[in-house]
């Protein structure tokens, strides 16, 4: 269960020109001691290391058990992942909301995040700008509490996590953190699984995502032949970002296909209007796939919000329950009769 989050206020007068000081200290959050699975040796506490250096040395090891320690896990999630239940596309502020909302309601399903930048956390590792500070508009402080994310409660209208990294890297270990989720970064979706469906635009349904290592996927213009990889699954969350160099790939990809109408192009910004509307828009946008996020606003041509985050965490809550709301149908869909 995700420890609770303690807010801190201010009492410095209103206009007294000193930056605010918190009174009640930041939480300290509980430092749980890691669990080893599998223990197979007895655990030294790192105290005991204390002033004993110069017999320092690290239990022996040979090359191969550290290859075979990494591949061996990532070749049998590629087999276990191949069929997921839920696949995530972008590991932004929205797909990680997302993703811990979806691996806490439904333990037993098999959530893949494809992810294609090294490092998950898409554009909230900071405020805006380069600033540190993350902005989330109320009532989105709720899901702050949930995930245990200490803040300021500045306003009425908003509240502050000291710095963006604090939020992304804390949603970030939960969801990794759950046992039925796995996270393939450094991987692009560069297409999608479609299937037949009379009644849905263009005729398709979404069935899955096409694969590839990114830098792969950024090297079809010059290498030829690098064929993908593939991941079944009845429901995909897209959750991209924006246009840009990757972002909105579903929404884009869709329309490409037919499968959706053109897209209506991310608006100016208005923070007002843009964070009700992304989160009230999260849904499913054609058969088996879900678009949130700044991808949405692309869909709908609905405005950007700039540096405030509340409305990719509650799209993200609101794209888990579109999502299980959906699953069983797309599933029996998915099932094609066990024939593939
Ligand atoms: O790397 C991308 C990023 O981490 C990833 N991604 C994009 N295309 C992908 C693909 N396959 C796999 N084809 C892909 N991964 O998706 C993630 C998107 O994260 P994000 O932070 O850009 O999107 P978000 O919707 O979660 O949050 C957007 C926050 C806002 S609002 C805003 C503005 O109004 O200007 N700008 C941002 C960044």
């Amino acid at each position: 269960m995700a420890p609770s989050a303690v807010s801190y206020t201010h009492d410095e007068p209103v206009g007294s020109g000193h930056a605010p000081t918190a009174t009640a200290k930041m939480a300290a959050l509980p430092h749980h001691n890691a669990v080893p699975v599998g223990k197979a040796t007895e655990q030294e506490a790192i105290e005991e290391m204390a002033g004993k250096w110069s017999d320092f040395k690290f239990k022996p090891i040979r090359e191969s058990q550290v290859s075979r320690a990494m591949t061996r896990r990532y070749f049998n999630d590629l087999d276990t992942y191949a069929e997921s239940d839920i696949v995530i596309v972008g590991a932004g502020s929205c797909g990680l909301s997302t993703a811990y909302c979806l691996a806490k309601a439904r333990p037993d399903l098999k959530i893949a995040i494809i992810e294609a930048g090294v490092a998950p956390g898409g554009g909230a590792w900071l405020g805006g700008q380069l600033f540190s500070a993350m902005i989330m508009r109320k009532p989105a402080d709720a899901f702050l509490r949930e995930l245990g994310v200490p803040y300021e409660d500045a306003d009425d209208s908003f509240v502050v996590v000291k710095h963006a990294a604090l939020f992304t890297s804390t949603v970030l270990s939960k969801v990794l953190q759950f046992d039925n989720v796995k996270l393939f970064n450094a991987t692009t979706v560069e297409d999608l699984i479609t299937r037949p469906d009379a009644n849905a635009m263009g005729g398709i349904r979404v069935a899955g995502v096409v694969t590839n290592w990114t830098l792969v996927s950024m090297h079809h213009g010059d290498q030829s032949c690098m064929d993908p990889n593939t991941i079944n699954a009845p429901i995909i969350v897209s959750t991209t970002g924006h246009d840009g160099p990757f972002g909105a790939f579903c929404a884009k990809r869709m329309v490409g296909m037919g499968g959706m109408a053109a897209l209506g192009g991310m608006r100016g910004l208005d923070m007002n209007i843009a964070e009700d509307a992304i989160v009230k828009g999260t849904r499913e946008v054609a058969p088996g796939l879900i678009i949130g996020g700044m991808e949405l606003s692309e869909v709908d041509g609905a405005n950007r919000m700039g540096p405030t985050f509340g409305a990719m965490a509650l799209s993200g809550v609101k794209a888990a329950e579109e999502a299980l709301k959906v699953f069983d149908e797309r599933k029996a869909q998915c099932s094609e009769g066990g024939k593939y």
